[in-house]
């Protein structure tokens, strides 16, 4: 009893009779929160051999024979993870696994949460309050979240974070910030978190006045390593950083006629003495592209071998932005002789916002198992992130985009705490189900009562696909309405055509969706490798779950059940809409189960859900209808506004909030 209590105290956790509670200073509520663990007799044992296979960050638990469990590591950080496992299978009532022996072994050797947030304290796509970290209080004023939130990252495996925007402001390398960063490095340390930075490609003229920012100038080159060295003399084991470069407006080496290679080579050789890395971000796009899906790979794939070694090439899940379905990114296939890593959004900029409760780990789950086939059979994207697919283990890397704001939750929606929780345990084990991980969180966060657990479990397994009908089934995608990317908006305009719904979906009197295929479309298919090239090419063969991602189609095209893609469409959003309907039925059924306070939480969220769900069809297929000239059919809820009415409709918040629940178009659900 005593060595848990002693261990789990040293992690922030009181122990108090018998059972163990969180020391939440802050108040804000945690996974780590409001539950209570049985405690069981344990010890740490650090090993004074080497162990190999349980490496730096593993562990292993077995039960010596006085009963008690013994957990074996080779580091401090290897033994708090295999403590957080331990408290984790006590809290899910799981102690019987302790019978046989544990080996845990992350899967990742990077597991990193990229903040988007600003000094100013906006969070870009946050939607749960400002940022965590309070710049103007910092280096002064420690608040205890944020030894709280490095406790929540370590007890889900997260071993980084970067803690600002890639729309980064250069005065984060500033002398003055700096001061600040190391205070946050300092807490996360014992933690096994290191903390990483977003640099801005043109600090050299914007922090130093330098002429240029050219990365083959001897003047920059010689000021980055100034910089470089200057941070590791504050933070030792910094990091690295993080790279949005001649992206949507970011400064890069393109600026000066050179490459993303000579630009993250740069950088890379100044934080490599440190053991420092780069992830340069492959989000690019130009306006002028007939198809922005294709220029990932059309602009790294001639570059492929000539990053330095610890250069890691970050990819969006998808090949255009974090829709709420897209196939996986072709450029995880296409490089052979460059480390490349997965970078996924936790924060649900395209999902509803911290209004809408979706479970991402089916999604993120969805692309890390899909099959490249770079290599043949076996090629997933989870293999050729971990290096397995060229034999290159050493770098591989995973980030989550999170959804931590200041909020009293971290996340602004009760649920939406899962997606951090499983994001970190996913980069852990890639392997664990959607399924297991969500158990998890629920039990640690509600309650062990399978009562409560089993029909939130179900509901909340069923979210994503639920969000994908009534917002952008089928293969459609980015038909969202302004830049705040919450609701529809099929006709929206922009100063940027690919910035318009239009360029997406291409909705016309012919049909709708965009034609990628080898003959009469962009031939996007073809980056990706066979079988699927053909498989995506022919309508035939081609998902329906993505078929108006790769072929437009004639409003009256024959789906395989017989139904008009036209009715397919409607019915597909109705799906949808009684799915989220259905949602506020279970989440009644459990009241009894929650404190009020989280039961009304997630209540009236689940019923502005639905009512969003309504309101997408809506939007989405009157303005369709326009060029179908088809009817709704009559068996699917009666649209409840005009597309007159919705077009009129002004949501009016920036990139960096949530909508209020009654600032939303009326609805009635029945
Ligand atoms: O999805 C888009 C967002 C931008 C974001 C960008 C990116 C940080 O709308 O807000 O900028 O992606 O990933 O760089």
């Amino acid at each position: 009893m005593f060595g848990l209590a002693v261990a789990l105290m040293a992690m922030g956790i009181q122990s108090c009779g018998g059972q163990t509670r969180p020391e939440n200073k802050s108040g804000h509520d945690l996974w780590l929160g409001d539950i209570t663990v049985p405690v069981v007799a344990v010890n740490k044992e650090l090993l004074k051999q080497y162990d190999k296979e349980i490496g730096d960050e593993g562990f292993r638990i077995k039960k010596n024979d006085k009963g008690e469990a013994v957990i074996y590591a080779n580091t401090q950080i290897g033994l708090m993870y295999g403590t957080y496992h331990l408290k984790r299978l006590g809290e899910c009532g799981d102690l019987s696994k302790l019978d046989k022996e544990i080996v845990e072994v992350p899967a990742y050797k990077y597991r990193i949460l990229n903040h988007w947030d600003n000094p100013n304290l906006t969070v870009e796509r946050g939607y749960a309050g400002k940022s965590l970290w309070k710049w103007e209080e910092l280096p002064g004023k420690i608040r205890p979240e944020y030894e709280e939130y490095a406790r929540a990252n370590a007890s889900i495996g997260i071993n980084g974070t970067v803690l600002n925007n890639v729309n980064a402001d250069a005065r984060m390398l500033s002398r003055e910030y700096l001061e600040k960063v190391k205070v946050l490095a300092d807490i996360f340390r014992p933690y096994g978190i290191k903390v990483y930075l977003s640099l801005n490609f043109a600090a050299p003229k914007h922090l130093a006045n330098l002429k240029t920012s050219d990365p083959l100038d001897k003047d920059v080159i010689k000021w980055w390593n100034d910089k470089v060295a200057e941070i590791y003399s504050i933070i030792p084991d910094f990091g690295g950083f993080l790279v949005k470069a001649n992206s949507e407006g970011q400064s890069g080496p393109q600026d000066y006629g050179r490459t993303h290679a000579d630009g993250a080579n740069m950088i890379a050789d100044a934080v490599k003495p440190f053991g420092g890395i780069v992830m340069w971000r492959a989000f690019v796009y130009a306006a002028e592209s007939p198809d922005r899906a294709k220029q990932a790979v059309e602009e790294f794939k001639p570059l492929d071998g000539q990053f330095r070694d610890n250069v890691i090439i970050q990819i969006k899940n998808g090949p255009v932005d974090f829709q709420p379905r897209e196939p996986f990114s072709p450029l995880f296939g296409q490089l052979e002789h460059t480390n490349i890593m997965a970078e996924m959004q936790i924060t649900q900029e395209y999902l509803g916002h911290s209004n809408h409760m979706v479970y991402l780990h089916p999604m993120w789950k969805e692309c890390l198992d899909s099959d490249t086939y770079q290599k043949g059979k076996g090629s997933t994207v989870a293999a050729e992130t971990l290096g397995k697919v060229h034999g290159n283990t050493q770098w591989s890397a995973i980030a989550g985009v999170t959804n931590i704001g200041d909020s009293v939750n971290w996340c602004g929606h009760q649920m939406a705490q899962a997606n951090w929780y499983a994001f970190g345990r996913m980069a852990w084990n890639p392997e664990l189900s959607s399924e297991e991980i969500l158990n998890e969180w629920i039990k640690q966060t509600f309650t062990t009562d399978d009562k409560f657990v089993e029909p939130v479990a179900k509901m909340m397994l069923a979210s994503r696909e639920a969000c994908v009908k009534y917002e952008m089934p089928m293969g459609l995608h980015h038909t969202f309405k302004g830049p705040d990317h919450y609701g529809p908006g099929p006709w929206d305009r922009s100063s940027r055509p690919d910035w318009e719904p239009a360029y997406y979906h291409k909705a016309a009197a012919d049909g709708v969706g965009f034609d990628r295929t080898s003959k009469t479309g962009t031939d996007a298919v073809s980056q990706y490798h066979e079988p699927l090239k053909s498989l995506y090419d022919n309508v035939e063969t081609c998902p329906e779950n993505l078929i108006l991602w790769f072929h437009h189609l004639p409003w009256d095209y024959k789906m395989k059940d017989g139904h008009t893609l036209w009715d397919e469409l409607c019915y597909t959003y109705e799906e949808g809409i009684k799915e989220a309907r259905g949602f506020i039925d279970t989440w009644k059924s459990v009241e009894k189960y929650v404190d009020p306070y989280r039961f009304n939480q997630v209540y009236e969220r689940l019923v502005r859900q639905a009512k969003d769900a309504i309101w997408w069809r809506d939007a989405t297929m009157l303005y369709f209808q326009q060029y179908s000239k088809m009817e709704i059919p009559s068996d699917c809820t009666p649209a409840q506004h005009t597309l007159d009415e919705l077009r009129r409709f002004r949501l009016g918040i920036s990139n960096y909030e949530t909508p209020a629940l009654d600032k939303l178009p009326e609805y009635t659900l029945e």
